[in-house]
């Protein structure tokens, strides 16, 4: 990692990563942005921010709409500016808005002109919001048009607050984590130049949301920081990607395993020759997904896990060095560890919490549960590793996700990987239910391939499976067949829900 200079806005920074005529930003309909145009258009917005709208550096300034280059030029503008980028999801209802205000102490909100509805039912007090792309008078790109289209933008320090990423959880209220200017170049210089290692020449593209830390650094920190594109999705569900890889030549697709698998069965139709790298993270990749994008595309996935409390991914691996069903090893910058409750080292081979250092970590703003998630300069990141003899990770469970059954720990991805490897399983979830003979035993919650019967003949082939490939503690005694599970809008699984409907 570089050293950082002590005044850094890493704002700046991204927005001179491209020479000013080569293309920064482009839209599957044609739109294509250079660096030089983005440099001028968040220029003008940062004038107006600044100038008529009062902002000023520390100002808390919320960033609500779908992935589109004006959504990008208003976080330039506002990180230009001095002010803290608060980006939420498209997404996300009025109450949950309203908390993020609140924990944030939010004062003004950019907010695309078709989802400003549940901002204003979001009622927050003295919050100022600012449409953009609506034409109207009060237009934040209306009132930007005649600005200067340059701006020397705020001289922060590296050490100063440039994002708060709100990370709901599955419970309780949302966490707002606080990321700092050099944490946004850090993620660059760490992962993607270590592990990605693109070029100008890559075209990026992929599903997560810019409200999303896994889909700021893939498709704005990373490809600008080498002065490359980024293809920008407002509608990114797999056969929107299949259609963007093959017909805009994309290079480097940032993902869930989730839509890996339902881009799988599609995959046939497209060209899929341009890509170059497929970056999987967000949840657990299962060996099977590997494999079948390997069979299919010959690229080997490149697996990571990442957090919003660490910015981005921290343990990963590419090219010959990926393994199937392994995540891979600590990202050069990083170290890890795999520990028991009072943080002494677990030996190798045997399940543990993983913790995890690096230029980056949690900073939850005004939550008692930082104490929970850093303990003696180590993140807890809530996950269930096993480090093998060699050093390389592999993910056993989210550490509430183990179910204990008479007994035996059973991790819940193990069984899920198991019933995935079955051709008419699409999706799978397991959850221990209380059993009063053994404590819990495994559910699981199944998305069957179309035209499948969701029936008794189904649920004893599915048994039959499961027991042909695990021992018989591990497999599901009870089934559940669903048209598709619950997952946060950034893909994560609920298993909270499914344990709610049981
Ligand atoms: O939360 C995650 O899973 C994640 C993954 C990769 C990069 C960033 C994040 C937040």
């Amino acid at each position: 990692i570089p050293d950082y200079p002590e005044r850094l806005n890493c704002a700046a920074e991204l927005l001179a990563g491209g020479a000013p005529d080569a293309v920064c930003l482009r839209t599957p309909d044609g739109q294509s942005w250079t660096y030089g145009e983005l440099r001028a258009r968040s220029a003008r917005i940062a004038h107006v921010l600044t100038g008529e709208l009062g902002v000023v550096p520390g100002n808390r300034v919320l960033l609500r709409g779908p992935t589109t280059p004006w959504l990008v030029a208003c976080w330039m503008a506002v990180l230009q500016a001095g002010a803290v980028a608060v980006t939420v999801l498209a997404a996300q209802r009025a109450h949950e808005l309203a908390d993020v205000c609140d924990i944030g102490q939010v004062r003004y909100a950019l907010c695309d002109h078709r989802f400003t509805g549940e901002l204003v039912k979001a009622a927050v007090p003295d919050l100022r919001i600012v449409p953009y792309g609506g034409g109207g008078d009060d237009d934040l790109l209306r009132r930007a048009q005649d600005r200067p289209d340059s701006y020397d933008a705020v001289p922060t320090s590296c050490d100063d607050v440039a994002l708060i990423a709100f990370t709901s959880g599955t419970t309780g209220r949302p966490k707002g984590c606080l990321h700092f200017h050099r944490d946004v170049l850090a993620i660059a210089d760490t992962f993607s130049a270590t592990v990605l290692r693109p070029s100008a020449d890559d075209l990026f593209t992929g599903s997560p949301p810019l409200g999303f830390t896994f889909g700021l650094g893939g498709l704005v920190v990373f490809p600008m920081r080498v002065g490359a594109s980024s293809l920008l999705l407002e509608k990114a569900g797999p056969a929107e990607l299949l259609a963007a890889v093959a017909d805009q030549r994309v290079t480097v697709l940032f993902t869930a395993p989730t839509a890996y698998r339902a881009m799988l069965a599609e995959a046939d139709a497209y060209d899929l020759t341009s890509l170059r790298r497929c970056v999987s993270a967000g949840e657990n990749l299962p060996a099977a997904t590997w494999q079948a994008w390997y069979d299919r595309t010959g690229l080997r996935l490149i697996n990571g896990i990442g957090a919003t409390e660490m910015l981005h991914i921290f343990i990963s691996a590419a090219g010959q060095e990926a393994r199937p069903g392994a995540t891979g090893r600590p990202v050069p910058g990083y170290a890890a560890r795999i520990v028991d409750a009072a943080l002494q080292p677990v030996p190798d081979g045997q399940p543990g919490l993983l913790a995890v250092r690096g230029p980056t970590g949690c900073r939850y703003l005004a939550d008692e549960r930082q104490r929970e998630y850093v303990r003696a300069g180590w993140n807890l990141t809530g996950d269930t590793y096993v480090r093998d003899i060699d050093g390389w990770y592999r993910y056993v469970a989210r550490a509430d996700d183990m179910i204990i059954s008479a007994g035996y720990n059973i991790a819940g991805p193990e069984v899920e990987e198991t019933l995935l490897r079955h051709p008419d399983v699409v999706e799978a979830a397991v959850i221990g239910v209380p059993d009063d003979e053994r404590g819990q035993v495994v559910k699981a919650f199944v998305v069957l391939r179309e035209g499948v019967p969701a029936d008794d003949a189904t649920v004893a082939e599915l048994r039959r499976f499961a027991k042909s490939v695990m021992v018989p503690y591990k497999c599901p005694r009870e089934f559940r067949f669903l048209p598709g599970l619950p997952r946060t809008p950034t893909g994560k699984l609920q298993r909270f829900r499914l344990r709610d409907a049981t």
